[in-house]
């Protein structure tokens, strides 16, 4: 009989993920694991099916159709099975709700980005507008806007699907990507009201019921400082769209099934969500919960990657013996695992930070550190989940290649992380920003009070001094400092990633698991230094014509 290859299989995701199972088993109190525990398996469980319903089905995308048979404009949106599905899950486990009124208080956000994680693979990115939601839920408190909180917030923090709200957030425009300042989009008084004229280049979730948006007042001067941040209903209380034109779908690399919009504001009714300026300021907490729900589905496809990587590498035989047994494979794998288990830590770390400071409970230091963290978790997870899906794709050989076997849409996909929500080298000088208020002493604080007696404490503490030197040596020479940022961002990564993995192996170690150490040995043996070893004179002259 002809020689037919298994394909790789997905197990229940939760009851296979030693990795999140452990994280939780030491950062949450018993009772609030215990009662979280059933929703885990059941998104573990759904998370294995999708995986196989998906393999077996059509590939579908969500459609865009702009006129009706009889010429109204009508610009409705298809969406894909998957994603019809998304409100009843979204209400059903909480994605957005248990962030916020989570009885779990500072440990909201760890159950809340576990079942993100567990979810995101399986949710062809409608985590994407939930993560907007979340967002926006998160400025309008911190606002103080009466109206809108009462409005909008129960809507997008809704456990019943005919009530859910997702929103977007439109900040892009095709003079203003990352530099914002750019933003031309006017919004312009019309008596008691607003309303927002202007073209929109990226809306990730145009189908949702509402957005916050910057635009620029009427007469407000040139520049970020000038922008405010606005609220919007995408329609009328008749169903119709509120001033806005879908000019078309976005034809992306990745992410196909979902509907990122081009879209023209055209008198959209509007409503100031605070001062009429500083819209920056104003949509930062979106930008920082958007950033971390971007670390943890990063966190995500790292972890799909490897599973159905590993589960192969059992299957597979070449040169007479499985994968798993040959010491090159093992070895790549290996590196993938410990990369992935140390970026684990970073990344739900932030998220218990994050849960600190909204419930009150964090020290300033947790405060700063949770600034500085973010875009640092968010810049190297999104560069990792593109690796790691790529060299998963490797591991299959040439059905790594091959579309229907899923993996090359589990790269595609990947691509979007270090670009969604800031690129690597925007977080990177975002990083430096903060750095020049902070400091990096609560940086040091925490990694000492992280270290424990581990044979790896001296690499983690040279390393940290080494980012520390290095900042402090090129702190009044800008270029340098600028070129070096990626730099330096990835070197605080892995050192306070290596501190945290330290502290879970020794806890793990206690119990009987030395799996963690041996991921903690891995990752520090591929190194934590990644600063500049040339100056920018030396970039200047390698790209001269
Ligand atoms: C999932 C699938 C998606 C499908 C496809 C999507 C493809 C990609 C589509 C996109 O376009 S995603 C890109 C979205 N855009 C961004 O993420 C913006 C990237 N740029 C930045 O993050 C810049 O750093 C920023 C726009 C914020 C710089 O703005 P400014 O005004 O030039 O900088 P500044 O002066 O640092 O910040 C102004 C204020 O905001 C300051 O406060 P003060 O006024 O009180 O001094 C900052 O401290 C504050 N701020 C800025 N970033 C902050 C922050 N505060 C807290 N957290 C932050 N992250």
């Amino acid at each position: 009989m002809e020689f037919v290859q298994d394909a790789p299989v997905l197990g229940p995701t939760f009851t296979d993920d030693r990795v999140l199972r452990s994280y939780l088993a030491r950062a949450l109190p018993d009772s609030a694991r215990t009662s979280i525990e059933p929703d885990l398996h059941e998104l573990g469980a759904h998370a294995a099916s999708a995986w196989q319903i998906a393999r077996a089905r059509t590939p579908c995308e969500p459609s865009l159709t702009q006129w009706d048979a009889w010429g109204e404009r009508i610009d409705r949106i298809e969406i894909t099975p998957v994603w019809r599905e998304g409100a009843a899950m979204t209400t059903r486990y909480g994605f957005v709700a248990a962030g916020h009124d989570g009885a779990h208080r500072e440990f909201a956000r760890i159950d809340q980005f576990a079942r993100v994680y567990l979810y995101h693979v399986a949710s062809e990115f409608y985590t994407c507008p939930l993560a907007m939601s979340d967002g926006a839920a998160t400025a309008l408190k911190a606002s103080g806007h009466r109206a809108l909180i009462e409005r909008a917030v129960p809507r997008l923090l809704a456990r019943d699907p005919a009530a859910l709200w997702l929103s977007g957030q439109w900040m892009t425009e095709t003079a203003g990507g990352s530099d914002v300042g750019n933003t031309q989009t006017i919004a312009r008084r019309d008596g008691a009201r607003w309303r927002l004229y202007g073209r929109k280049w990226f809306t990730s979730a145009v189908v949702g019921e509402m957005a916050l948006t910057l635009a620029r007042p009427e007469g407000a001067g040139e520049g970020a400082d000038a922008l405010a941040l606005f609220y919007v209903e995408t329609r009328d209380d008749n169903g119709r769209w509120n001033g806005i034109r879908i000019d078309r779908l976005k034809d992306k690399l990745g992410t196909r099934e979902l509907p990122t919009a081009e879209i023209h504001l055209d008198g959209a009714i509007t409503e100031p969500v605070g001062e009429l300026a500083h819209g920056v300021r104003l949509i930062a907490p979106v930008l920082n919960v958007t950033r971390t729900w971007n670390t943890i589905c990063a966190l995500a496809t790292m972890r799909r990657s490897i599973a159905l990587a590993t589960d192969y590498a059992r299957r597979r035989r070449a040169f007479g013996r499985p994968l798993i047994e040959q010491p090159l494979h093992v070895a790549t794998l290996a590196s993938m695992q410990a990369e992935f288990e140390a970026a684990f830590q970073l990344g739900f770390h932030v998220a218990g930070l994050l849960g600190r400071t909204e419930h009150g409970s964090a020290s300033d230091d947790e405060r700063a550190l949770l600034r500085i963290l973010t875009p640092v978790a968010k810049l190297w997870t999104g560069k990792l989940a593109v690796g790691i899906a790529s060299e998963a794709c490797e591991a299959f050989g040439g059905a790594g290649y091959i579309e229907n076997t899923g993996l090359p849409l589990m790269l595609r996909d990947a691509q979007v992380y270090p670009i969604w929500e800031g690129t690597t080298n925007v977080l990177a000088l975002d990083l430096l920003r903060v750095l020049a208020k902070t400091g990096l002493d609560p940086v040091r604080r925490a990694i000492e009070d992280l270290l424990t007696a581990h044979e790896h404490s001296a690499a983690v503490r040279g390393a940290f001094d080494a980012a520390s030197r290095w900042l402090a040596a090129h702190a009044n020479r800008r270029d340098e400092l600028e070129a070096g940022a990626r730099g330096m961002a990835l070197t605080l990564a892995r050192t306070f990633a290596a501190a945290l993995l330290s502290r879970h192996a020794a806890w793990a170690s206690e119990r009987g698991d030395d799996r963690p150490r041996a991921a903690l040995a891995v990752f520090v043996g591929r190194g934590l230094v990644r600063l500049p070893a040339h100056d920018v004179a030396a970039h200047r002259d390698l790209l001269a014509g």
